[in-house]
């Protein structure tokens, strides 16, 4: 991308309201981000992957954790932030040299819209269209499908994830929005909502097993938690951060631990300790098939809480 590029974004979709409202620059890797300032939050979005890198509400320390470490290249994707994951979550089902989680997260998208809202939120939507991909990528996903992402910036973080089917078969998709969330520290973290559920232990060759009280993290954590639609709450007894979700049917929550943190390389010097992962999917047991010509929506709204 060039800064001619970044011009014509600007010049189609820069929101001005008083003061620079959403506008568009060259970010590391020369990869175009995307900065929102409103009365009741700022944010930042790369354009690669629509991937959220930052969402402070005013007043509040950043709820989204980006390591320090995290590498801005093309084609690769950054650590921390909100990945997605589309169309497949986790490992490719009969195809391990496709990427992990998909490749929405590491491809340019479209901007389609911006919106200053009258509640002082600003909007922003973004577009993937698999008609468009490059040819190693539609080798991967030869359906034709539009991704819309919609997400709205303000004292909350609303996020909409929709996929049109445009082929004229079912498709079946696995998806997440893989927040790492930013925690005071994880020794005093606990997660609620989640209770009684049932999950699948990658850490145990995803045997299954149910969760006994509030989720508390004191070594590697990879789990699904299947038919989880409800409300969560991460309390890291600093605040509480409350993730209400709509259309998923799953729950991912992953920490690395320092051993295999170490062994990523991009996580941060005690990252582990300051990050957690937890993902509003539709994953494993929980794929959806989306008919021809039909939409399915994936929504999911953050808000913070005192403790
Ligand atoms: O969502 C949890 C997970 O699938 C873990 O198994 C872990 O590997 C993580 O995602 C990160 O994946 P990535 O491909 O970004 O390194």
């Amino acid at each position: 991308m060039s800064n001619d590029n970044i011009t014509q974004l600007n010049q189609a979709f820069a929101l001005q309201q008083g003061s620079q409202q959403l506008q568009f620059s060259l970010g590391p890797g020369d990869i175009p981000v995307i900065d929102i300032v409103n009365s009741q939050a700022s944010a930042k979005i790369s354009l690669q992957g629509a991937h959220l890198l930052s969402w402070i509400p005013e007043g509040e320390a950043d709820v989204i954790w980006l390591s320090s470490d995290a590498s801005f290249a093309v084609g690769k994707s950054v650590r921390g932030g909100i990945p997605i994951c589309w169309p497949w979550f986790g490992a490719h089902e009969s195809d391990s040299s496709f990427p992990a989680h998909g490749f929405a997260r590491t491809v340019l998208w479209q901007v389609s819209d911006t919106q200053a809202l009258a509640s002082g939120e600003t909007q922003i939507t973004f577009q993937l269209d698999s008609r468009e991909l490059a040819d190693k990528y539609r080798a991967m996903w030869p359906q034709a499908s539009l991704v819309e992402y919609r997400l709205t910036i303000g004292k909350q973080l609303s996020m909409e994830l929709i996929t049109t089917n445009h082929s004229d078969q079912d498709i079946r998709i696995g998806q997440a929005l893989h927040t790492y969330f930013h925690i005071a520290d994880i020794a005093d973290t606990r997660v609620h909502g989640l209770e009684g559920k049932d999950y699948l232990d990658k850490t145990d060759g995803f045997k299954r097993k149910a969760q006994k009280g509030a989720i508390v993290i004191n070594s590697e954590v990879d789990r699904v938690y299947v038919e989880t639609a409800d409300e969560v709450v991460i309390d890291d007894q600093r605040r509480q951060i409350h993730i209400q979700k709509y259309g998923s049917e799953s729950t991912v929550v992953w920490n690395p631990w320092q051993a295999v943190a170490e062994k990523m390389g991009d996580l941060g010097k005690e990252g582990y300790r300051k990050m957690l992962c937890v993902e509003s999917a539709n994953a494993v047991e929980d794929t959806v098939t989306i008919a021809a010509g039909d939409s399915f929506s994936l929504r999911v709204l953050y808000q913070i809480a005192p403790v």
